[in-house]
């Protein structure tokens, strides 16, 4: 029996994908319909998205499902955290939405964290700090753009923006809002206290939605452009980790962990609800709103940021590589040869990266990366040392043991960082889906409509639907001791 369709529009930072899912014989299947470069634009010295090419990518890819002549139920947009759009009523989109790379955050943040404090700000929201948050491109705008924030009537973060595009109706999901750092997730709603505290204008803040809430029937203009009819837009988990962690194939209880992995590598548990303490305030890890009234309690590491960057780097010399055939160099390149500190700033927006991390490894006097195969080494390696120290900090503040470390998105393809993860982190590595995020958006589309029934019904549909590869720890001795050179090495800079 078939039962209905479901649409995901998935936004990472690379590409945006719009992917069919239904439930056939008990299983989950899922279609890539269209996949689009969704990467940010450098121009007149900022970092923007072209958020209405966005717009138009989705929009052929709902026109190629029209074409099949099926009934699709319902459509949810989801992409990455942070970044907004601005937008009134007469007005689709009132300035080029800014790239959280962009550097206008930088003297914004450190200015925050002096007047106000950490201590509020963390109180209040219980997020990491990180420089790309809304927060301080809200306040790079109240400074830089009063003109643009004096007629805007609302902001959206962009998966909820174009939701609002796609139904007419303008609401905050709460997992993307929460990415925000203004979201308080004890009231339930944005801070008034740090609204007030940066000046940032009240009426600019949309209501929040639960996830997995029915926004209303696609706007007549887009199912006229479309050619879908009776399709409803759903606000599932409109932050992409958000909705590939519900979609982590794990069972019941808590000995587990997960790595949302692409272009960062979002580490954590899931949490009946937050965990906000002077401890995990110190750590800077991070309480994001996840499905079903869960805490997605996690860390953000560059991730494969850093071998992106690389490759392009190498692109620009005429040098160019796949990412099987870089897994391939590394795999042979010399075992722990240099290593690097992920989440050192430098690493954060570099214009080369293999140079940042050449520059690194002199600064630690140890020997520099010459060839792709030892960059690539170092850069897995060094993640995979990162992860553990991140999961060993995550069961001192959780009081929980990890014995499985489940890797969903992109990053799980490579079999040699699975690998290196279970070596360095000595728990079993379980990797897949790939797709977790869309799996994860139209699986709670599903529960929205009734068809099906919770986040642990999502779960078992997931394990019964997608193969799941096993890697066990290795090495864990030789492992170790890379660990402690990695650890003094990240006190040293
Ligand atoms: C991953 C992600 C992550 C955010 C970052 C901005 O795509 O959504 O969870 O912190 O992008």
């Amino acid at each position: 029996m078939t039962s209905r369709y479901y649409v995901a529009c998935d936004l990472g930072a690379e590409s945006g994908r719009v992917m069919l899912g239904s439930v056939t014989d008990g299983k989950l299947v899922l279609e890539e319909i269209h996949r689009f470069p969704t990467g940010a634009t450098r121009i007149q010295n900022s970092l923007r998205w072209n958020v209405l090419g966005i717009f138009q990518e989705l929009k052929t890819g709902l026109q190629k499902i029209a074409a099949r002549g099926i009934a699709v139920a319902s459509v949810s947009v989801d992409s990455w955290g942070v970044d907004y759009a601005l937008f009134n009523e007469r007005q689709p989109l009132l300035a080029t939405p800014y790239q959280y790379r962009d550097a206008r955050t930088e003297k914004r943040y450190t200015a925050a964290l002096e007047t106000v404090g950490r201590e509020t700000i963390f109180a209040e929201t219980g997020i990491q700090f990180m420089s790309i948050n809304t927060l301080y491109h809200m306040i790079a705008d109240v400074e830089d753009n009063p003109d643009v924030l004096g007629i805007a009537d609302q902001f959206l973060n962009i998966a909820d923006y174009l939701n609002y595009l796609f139904s007419g109706v303008a609401r905050a999901e709460v997992s993307l809002a929460s990415t925000t750092q203004m979201y308080n997730p004890t009231t339930g709603s944005w801070s008034a206290e740090l609204l007030r505290l940066f000046n940032l204008p009240e009426r600019l803040f949309p209501p929040i939605v639960a996830s997995g809430t029915p926004l209303g029937p696609m706007t007549a203009e887009l199912a006229n452009d479309t050619g879908l009819k009776g399709t409803q837009v759903i606000a599932t988990c409109s932050h992409d980790t958000g909705a590939a962690v519900a979609a982590v194939p794990a069972a019941e209880g808590d000995d587990w962990a997960y790595l949302s992995s692409g272009t960062w590598s979002l580490i954590g548990v899931e949490l009946p609800g937050p965990l906000i303490n002077e401890a995990v305030r110190e750590g800077n890890y991070t309480n994001e709103a996840g499905f079903g009234g869960t805490t997605r309690f996690l860390k953000n590491i560059v991730g494969l940021w850093l071998l992106q960057e690389s490759r392009r780097a190498w692109l620009r010399q005429g040098n160019e590589y796949d990412y099987a055939e870089i897994n391939k160099l590394a795999e042979a390149a010399e075992p722990f040869r240099s290593l690097i500190d992920p989440d050192d700033p430098r690493f954060l927006s570099p214009a080369d990266m293999p140079e940042a991390i050449a520059g690194y490894c002199r600064d630690t006097k140890q020997p520099v990366p010459e060839s792709p195969g030892q960059f690539a080494r170092c850069i897995l390696e060094s993640l995979a040392l990162l992860y553990r120290s991140t999961l060993d900090t995550i069961e001192r503040l959780t009081g929980r043991t990890i014995k499985n470390l489940h890797i969903v998105g992109g990053g799980s393809q490579s079999a040699l960082l699975n690998q290196f993860a279970a070596n360095a982190t000595g728990r079993k590595v379980l990797a897949g889906p790939v797709e977790a995020t869309a799996i994860g958006n139209v699986l709670i589309q599903a529960v929205a409509l009734g068809d099906l029934e919770s986040l642990s019904a999502m779960r078992d549909l997931v394990r019964q639907s997608f193969p799941i590869d096993t890697f066990d720890s290795t090495d864990f001795d030789q492992w170790s001791e890379a660990q402690k050179r990695f650890e003094k090495l990240r006190e040293s800079t």
